[in-house]
């Protein structure tokens, strides 16, 4: 992209270390610390996407900044002012839908997609930025810059450190490698926010207390020693695929971030030894680094950092690998060969996603261990580092890394629902919007299975969506299945075009149908290849239910919707197999559900997010509140949970113990809508509750038809929180939409 070749590089001026450097190699490699400024100029930063690539550009250049004008999506990202004009005042539901969506379609980007950023996990810019500078690629002033503004701005407020997500209590995760990555973008370690954060992460014990993920991350850096972090045994991938334990049956992050970490970890690599570098080693640290005792503080972790302990089986597996397989047993041969099949399996990912990889975690992983195995300008180095831009977003505080390369398509299906359910498909105001949002989707199907698909442990694709863009590739039962059903609502819409052949939706479908678990349930990538008690072997310390796949009801729901929608329009296509699937799932939905009648959600806050997609499978079966004891049990909950204000407040704690918590800042927008859709899909006969609710949406509408950014929505692994900023148009439009097509005359204001 032009303005790309026009933003210029870091200048060679170091405010970095103030030290006299020592080597002419260190030298170079220092004096490409960037210059940090205050702040960048917003007025200058640019959201370009390209088939669905999201990338940000700062442009030094007036003349580039005056042929590329900052769009509405531009300055809403950066909270800049957007100075719309105020909307007549919604008298009822539908024209609260009218003003919604007149302000999202400011949004909504030229080709035809919703961007967002996605932060919340404290882990990931770090990575990238640890990425960047160990393989001399270090980050543009204007990055730089926003990075350290973000941190500071993210900066536990009492404390001054870092939690696991933006939301939580600061951590040794978070602290250290956050405090490490201010230090790599040139932010000097006198800064008064470094003093602060550095004062609790010495009153936390220092970096020794640091869980496995920051040990690997600071040893690459050359700031730890390999002896501290607990093996990361690559010879795993040689075992045979019918072990039980083979890494092929694992959650497919856990073993996409195993794999490049066994191959760095087997190569016992670090990065260059720099002032800096050495620097961190006497900032990081309680006490003298040269008396460390590397090897007996592998298990040393702080408690905030602790989420789930590593059991003792696991315990006693590393330190028969440290102490006698290691010494004994590991011999060349063996680390070639499992060296080589690593190697073999990353190359596999970067081809197969053209080195975006699977999110951020792995991407920067991958890209360490291109630059040590291809070296500093082979192509897979410069691949990775242009791709790495990719999931980094800008907003009003600053520089973070999105969890994934975007939220393309799974915010694009529920955006065309939305409309949908409010009736408003077939209105000529909003069909520009609805044939943009359905090219996207047809240009973003997975047209074919991955190369070498076996080989690499693949689950088929074909036919399926990613949740963010093609590129990344990687299919999810839910993704395709939320996708398809906004594919197929608009294609029967009288007036659009069938831009997507009968052919491909049944490529789709078939996608879907390899989904169904033996339970009935669906998981999220792949059908589950091992059992949970695979968890025995969780090492990261801070992530619950991370090692296989789990059973969830809003991704069961979302199959089998899409499946019901699609028997209606093709009744021939694999109708038994499509009737058996359905059943089985309902009842495994029916069987999920919690004895207080909500259902635990995996990738929403909490109860409210399951309880809603629960509510709407049994709905599509045609289970409403009088007819299902299931679906009543649920409404009971939900409405017994309802505030007095009418809206609904659920708290990320709710993810991590497994009880319902309330929100301290009181009622969200967001989840006040999730539990509306549940009541309003499962008939509730009550209106008031539901009417309260609507009006509580209505009255956080703000005057130019938007909503404002309230408390976190989504979560994984049970303890990691992560932002998904549209919902608060998507789920309010949809739920003031099924209310007003439900109940076209009552009143609410
Ligand atoms: C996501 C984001 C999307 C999410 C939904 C589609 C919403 C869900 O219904 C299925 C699971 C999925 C695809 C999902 C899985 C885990 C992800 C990829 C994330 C929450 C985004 C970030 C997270 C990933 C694991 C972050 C990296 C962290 C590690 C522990 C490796």
């Amino acid at each position: 992209m032009m303005a790309r070749k026009q933003a210029t590089e870091a200048p060679a001026v170091s405010n970095g270390s103030p030290k006299k450097r020592s080597s002419a190699d260190s030298d170079n490699h220092n004096v490409k610390r960037p210059r940090l400024q205050e702040s960048t100029d917003k007025a200058r930063w640019r959201l370009s996407s390209e088939g669905g690539r999201h990338t940000w550009h700062y442009l030094e250049d007036d003349e580039a900044a005056k042929e590329w004008p900052q769009s509405y999506a531009d300055k809403y990202f950066l909270g800049m002012p957007l100075e719309l004009p105020e909307l007549p005042k919604a008298t009822n539901p539908l024209d609260a839908v009218r003003n919604g969506l007149t302000f999202f379609e400011k949004l909504q980007l030229p080709e035809g997609h919703w961007g967002c950023e996605y932060g919340g996990p404290m882990f990931l810019l770090p990575g990238v930025v640890i990425a960047r500078y160990v393989t001399k690629n270090p980050v543009p002033w204007y990055y730089a810059t926003e990075i350290k503004n973000y941190l500071f701005a993210r900066a536990n407020p009492v404390d001054g450190g870092w939690g696991l997500h933006i939301e939580g209590e600061s951590t040794m995760l978070g602290t250290t490698l956050n405090y490490t990555t201010l230090r790599l973008v040139g932010v000097e370690a006198d800064h008064p926010v470094m003093v602060k954060a550095r004062a609790t992460m010495h009153k936390m014990g220092g970096a020794i207390y640091a869980p496995h993920w920051a040990k690997f991350w600071l040893t690459v850096l050359g700031i730890m020693k390999w002896d501290i972090v607990n093996p990361v045994p690559p010879e795993l991938w040689l075992l045979p695929d019918w072990v039980p334990i083979a890494p092929w049956r694992w959650w497919i992050h856990m073993r996409q971030v195993f794999l490049p970490m066994s191959y760095l970890w087997s190569k016992k690599w670090q990065a260059e030894e720099t002032d800096l570098i050495r620097e961190l080693r006497n900032e990081l640290f309680v006490e003298d680094w040269n008396k460390i005792d590397w090897a007996g503080n592998r298990n040393t972790i702080h408690p905030n950092d602790n989420y789930h302990p590593k059991t003792a089986f696991l315990n006693t597996v590393n330190w028969l690998l440290v102490n006698i397989w290691n010494p004994v047993f590991r011999t060349k041969y063996l680390v070639e060969k499992a060296e080589a099949w690593a190697s073999e399996l990353i190359d596999m990912e970067d081809e197969n996603t053209d080195y975006s990889d699977l999110a951020p975690v792995n991407a920067a992983m991958n890209t360490v261990c291109c630059y040590v195995r291809d070296g500093p300008g082979a192509y897979s180095v410069r691949r990775h580092v242009e791709r790495l831009d990719e999931v980094l977003w800008v907003n009003a505080e600053g520089m973070l890394c999105n969890g994934t390369n975007g939220v393309q398509c799974w915010d694009t299906a529920f955006a065309i629902q939305a409309i949908m359910d409010a009736g408003l498909t077939e209105d000529p105001r909003w069909r520009p919007m609805l044939i943009k949002s359905l090219e996207f989707l047809e240009d973003q199907q997975i047209r074919e299975n991955v190369k070498d698909q076996d080989k690499c442990y693949r689950h088929p694709r074909k036919g399926a969506w990613a949740f963010s863009n093609k590129d990344q590739g990687y299919a999810v039962s839910d993704c395709v299945s939320e996708a398809l059903k906004s594919v197929i609502i608009l294609q029967k819409t009288p007036g659009f075009p069938t831009l997507i052949d009968d052919q491909r939706i049944f490529d789709a479908v078939d996608t879907m149908l390899t989904y169904q678990n033996p339970s009935g349930a669906c998981s999220s990538y792949e059908t589950p290849r091992a059992g949970q008690w695979m968890e025995v072997l969780n090492a990261a310390e801070v992530f619950g239910n991370i090692m296989v796949e789990y059973e969830y009801p809003e991704c069961t729901t979302a199959v089998l919707t899409t499946l019901s929608l699609f028997k209606k329009h093709w009744p021939n296509h694999r109708t038994a197999e499509i009737d058996n699937f359905i059943t089985r799932a309902v009842k495994w939905i029916k069987s999920n559900q919690k004895p207080h009648g909500g259902w635990y959600g995996n990738w929403g806050i909490c109860f409210t997010y399951a309880t809603m997609f629960a509510l709407e499978s049994l709905a599509s079966v045609g289970e409403t509140y009088e007819n299902s004891r299931y679906a009543k049990k649920g409404c009971d909950f939900l409405v017994a949970k309802q505030r007095e204000d009418g809206g609904w407040s659920e708290s990320y704690k709710a993810c991590e113990t497994g009880e319902y918590v309330e929100h301290p800042t009181g009622s969200q927008v967001v989840m006040t809508a999730w539990a509306l859709v549940g009541l309003i899909k499962a008939k509730y006969p009550n209106n008031d509750p539901i009417k309260k609710g609507i009006k509580l949406i209505m009255d956080r509408q703000q005057p130019n038809g938007e909503w404002r950014q309230e408390a976190i929505e989504g979560v994984f692994n049970k303890s990691c929180m992560i932002s998904y900023p549209n919902y608060k148009f998507s789920f309010p439009l949809k739920a003031l939409g099924l209310f007003a097509t439900r109940y076209p005359d009552e009143k609410v204001v």
